[in-house]
């Protein structure tokens, strides 16, 4: 056995050096390394030696398979060289060619997104801060002037994990932690996943929100117009148009929607703005003093303004996307483009 082992190590190097295209390279494979080939012979050969030289005939027989094995992927290989440049071995590798490109990962466009957004505000004062997705019944509704019953829970499709615990249908709980927390001069965004049961080509059950807040003395609508004008400017990358128009949130009064001109038209008016030339883009307002006495600030002294908005929403619109969807089916060929 250890003589065939010998003989097939030589003739298996004879052979590989001898032959010049795939095609013989795998005849090659199949007669000695394939299931019925040479090798599986020698192993079953192993079976019938005796006990006392079985295990070092095994190791010389495997021995001599990997070398074949190695010898085999060098063939291998430079068969493939010669075959991609066309040249042969004595001319070497045409170093003219482009090299292979790793292929790399890169940052999910949501969170491209969400990154810029909160380095704009950061740019701005603001700090970021981070709380949990599953929250209580408290902060989510009740510490936002929103009570049992009120009809502003309608506005939100909540997924309830028991009575009093649910996942967040919006960012601002975390804030409302942060007011109670820490007394003014605040300026705090929150980023995260929100929760919602509701699904079409605009919404997804989850998606992500960064919402903003600013309480300090002396804090006017002038100051929520500032800060959101600089920050879509920022996002967009240009001197957008902007209309904000009344709108009612519990937590906020008065309350505005802020619209862009429509990204894709001009403001001439199209089928992504409903032929108004205007996108909403985000909601925004003056903190109700009710929520101010909820977390014990003293809304004679203390005035602010806060905001929220989809990031989803604005990366659609930024890339001209059209259906939500396409963030979360994970095709590379969609996310490769951003
Ligand atoms: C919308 C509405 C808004 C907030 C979110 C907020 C409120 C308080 C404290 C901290 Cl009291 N954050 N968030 C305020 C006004 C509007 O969002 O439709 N967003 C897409």
């Amino acid at each position: 056995m250890e003589h065939e082992l010998q003989s097939l190590e030589i003739e298996a190097k004879e052979q590989l050096t001898q032959l010049n295209d795939n095609d013989q390279l795998e005849e090659f494979r199949i007669r000695f390394l394939g299931r019925k080939g040479r090798f599986s012979g020698v192993m079953r050969q192993l079976a019938t030696v005796s006990p006392e030289d079985r295990p070092r005939l095994g190791q010389l027989a495997n021995g001599v398979k990997k070398k074949v094995e190695k010898l085999f992927e060098e063939k291998f290989i430079s068969l493939q060289t010669v075959s991609e440049t066309g040249d042969r071995d004595d001319f070497g590798p045409d170093l003219t060619l482009p090299g292979r490109c790793p292929v790399t990962g890169k940052l999910h466009p949501v969170t491209q997104v969400m990154n810029e957004a909160c380095e704009i505000f950061e740019q701005l004062g603001f700090s970021v801060a981070e709380g949990p997705d599953v929250e209580t019944d408290h902060y989510n509704f009740e510490a936002l002037n929103i009570p049992a019953h009120h009809p502003a829970r309608d506005m939100h499709d909540t997924f309830y994990v028991s009575e009093s615990i649910l996942l967040r249908t919006h960012t601002s709980p975390m804030q409302a932690r942060i007011m109670e927390a820490q007394q003014p001069p605040l300026r705090v965004i929150a980023p995260g996943k929100v929760y919602r049961c509701d699904s079409d080509i605009t919404h997804t059950a989850m998606f992500h929100q960064v919402e903003g807040f600013l309480v300090d003395r002396d804090i006017s609508f002038a100051d929520l117009k500032g800060v959101l004008t600089v920050f879509l400017r920022e996002m967009f990358e240009q001197e957008l148009p902007l209309r904000f128009r009344p709108s009612f949130f519990p937590f906020t009064e008065p309350s505005a929607e802020v619209d862009i001109a429509c990204v894709m038209c001009n403001g001439a008016g199209c089928r992504v703005c409903k032929k108004t030339g205007w996108l909403e883009i985000l909601g925004s307002g003056m903190i109700d003093p009710e929520v101010f006495k909820m977390v014990g600030y003293d809304p004679e002294l203390y005035s602010g303004f806060a905001f929220g908005l989809g990031i989803e929403r604005i990366a659609m619109l930024k890339y001209g996307i059209d259906d939500i969807r396409l963030f979360y089916e994970n095709d590379q060929r969609f996310l490769s483009q951003f």
